[in-house]
């Protein structure tokens, strides 16, 4: 008897199978009950009559939801059933039953969303959540698969950092061995500056912090991002990375997901548009559109999620705004040697209100221009002296990004918030479970 998952139950129509998973639901109509199994790959649908089969009806019969079960039984096309199949069962073995003193917490009725996250290691459980996280996981997948094929290399970045990269204001701050102090990631960006002056083309995909106090549905204080850097690149290079990127790993998505994405009720018409290349525009520019829709935004302001939501509305594919004035981007950020005021630097802005996906640019190599902007950042010198050697030996040109997966995540399945995106969110008043 062949064990298969539901997702492949389409190639054994008309076979015997055997399937190991759990309760979802279960109708019980007389002497017919219709059990909705899921395994991890899908649910689906049994059928189990009283008259023919005795024992698995016995076995069946006020099951509780989410008992574990081996099922046996006969696939079938059934164009009504979810997935197209539907399994006529001809026996059961219960692994556990969940106790009708203690059921399953979570019904399949709405639950509010902070009972759910304190639920967050069963809600995974549910059609919905699962088809998310094997999207994301497909847009690792993808994303990984793109930036190998590019030449880059994967050299990961620490976790315990000694300085900050993204401002001072989020940091996480640990007691590291003795007295000694060190801060979580804010980005691996540093890191991956030296690898690339070691091995050219690099990139680093891992987890990231930052102490956000800002309740949105687009922060994480936990969050991943994908990372590449290279040496002699510019801003153009990074820019036309970032969008052959983007549209990988939506269009793997796209391909290889399309069962998830209907389970999502995710519209795909919106996403079939998404090839390079991307619409871009100045940051000069941004403010001239912000402007006229009636926007209060003037020059010198940083984008928030309403300026973000405006300018993206205008195309049916992620938008690059770039050059945006240095003093409001990071103390790294090289300037255009056209208008010094202005950054190299580009973010990539999500459609339909998702906001930035991609955050990046070309960084200062000269050392006396970054030894000044630490300072005038107030950042410690002592903790930048290693950063400081990649400019006294052999400094290049060199520039990279920062690709926020939940973000990217979070708009390719259309949720509310980034939030269900990742197994188990941390988010500002939330580390648990
Ligand atoms: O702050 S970024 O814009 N850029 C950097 O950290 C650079 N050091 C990256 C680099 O050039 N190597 O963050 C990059 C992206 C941003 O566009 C978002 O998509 C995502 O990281 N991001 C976040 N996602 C979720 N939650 C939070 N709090 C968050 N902050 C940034």
């Amino acid at each position: 008897m062949p064990i298969i998952t539901i997702e492949q139950a389409g190639q054994y129509d008309g076979q015997e199978v055997t399937l190991r998973g759990w309760l979802y639901n279960q109708r019980e109509s007389g002497k017919l009950l219709f059990p909705i199994f899921r395994d991890g790959t899908g649910i689906m649908q049994g059928v189990c009559s009283l008259k023919e089969q005795p024992a698995a009806f016995e076995a069946l019969r006020g099951l509780t939801q989410e008992s574990s079960v081996i099922v046996t039984g006969k696939i079938r096309a059934e164009q009504r059933a979810p997935g197209g199949f539907e399994i006529g069962v001809s026996a059961v073995e219960v692994l556990q039953r969940v106790s009708e003193s203690q059921p399953y917490p979570i019904q399949l009725k709405e639950h509010g969303v902070d009972f759910l996250l304190n639920q967050r290691h069963l809600w995974i459980r549910s059609p919905r959540q699962a088809a998310i996280l094997r999207i994301r996981a497909e847009a690792i997948r993808a994303a990984r698969e793109f930036m190998d094929g590019q030449g880059y290399t994967l050299t990961d970045a620490p976790i315990f950092t000694p300085a900050a990269c993204e401002g001072t204001t989020t940091l996480f701050e640990v007691q590291y061995i003795d007295d000694e102090k060190a801060y979580l990631t804010q980005s691996g960006q540093l890191y991956v500056e030296a690898t690339a002056m070691a091995l050219g083309k690099v990139y680093a995909f891992g987890p990231t912090f930052r102490a956000e106090k800002s309740k949105t549905r687009r922060h994480l204080t936990e969050f991943w991002m994908l990372e590449p850097e290279a040496a002699y690149a510019d801003l153009g290079d990074m820019m036309e990375l970032g969008e052959g990127l983007v549209s990988h790993v939506v269009q793997s998505v796209l391909k290889n997901r399309t069962r998830e994405l209907e389970a999502l009720k995710r519209d795909t018409t919106k996403l079939a548009t998404v090839k390079a290349p991307f619409p871009r525009i100045s940051y000069d520019e941004a403010i001239a559109v912000l402007q006229k829709s009636g926007n209060p935004a003037k020059h010198g302001d940083d984008f928030g999620g309403d300026e973000e939501t405006i300018l993206s509305s205008q195309y049916d594919r992620p938008l690059i705004v770039h050059r945006y004035p240095a003093a409001i981007k990071a103390f790294y950020m090289q300037p255009d040697p056209q208008r010094p005021d202005l950054a190299l630097g580009f973010d990539m802005l999500a459609p339909e209100g998702y906001g930035e996906i991609i955050g990046g640019g070309q960084r200062i190599h000269d050392y006396d221009l970054l030894v000044k902007r630490l300072r005038e950042h107030n950042l410690p010198e002592e903790s930048f002296q290693w950063y400081l050697d990649l400019r006294r030996y052999g400094s290049v040109p060199h520039a990279g990004f920062g690709l926020g997966l939940e973000r990217t995540v979070a708009w390719i399945c259309g949720t509310e918030h980034i939030r269900e995106v990742i197994p188990f969110p941390r988010m500002i008043y939330r580390v648990y479970p």
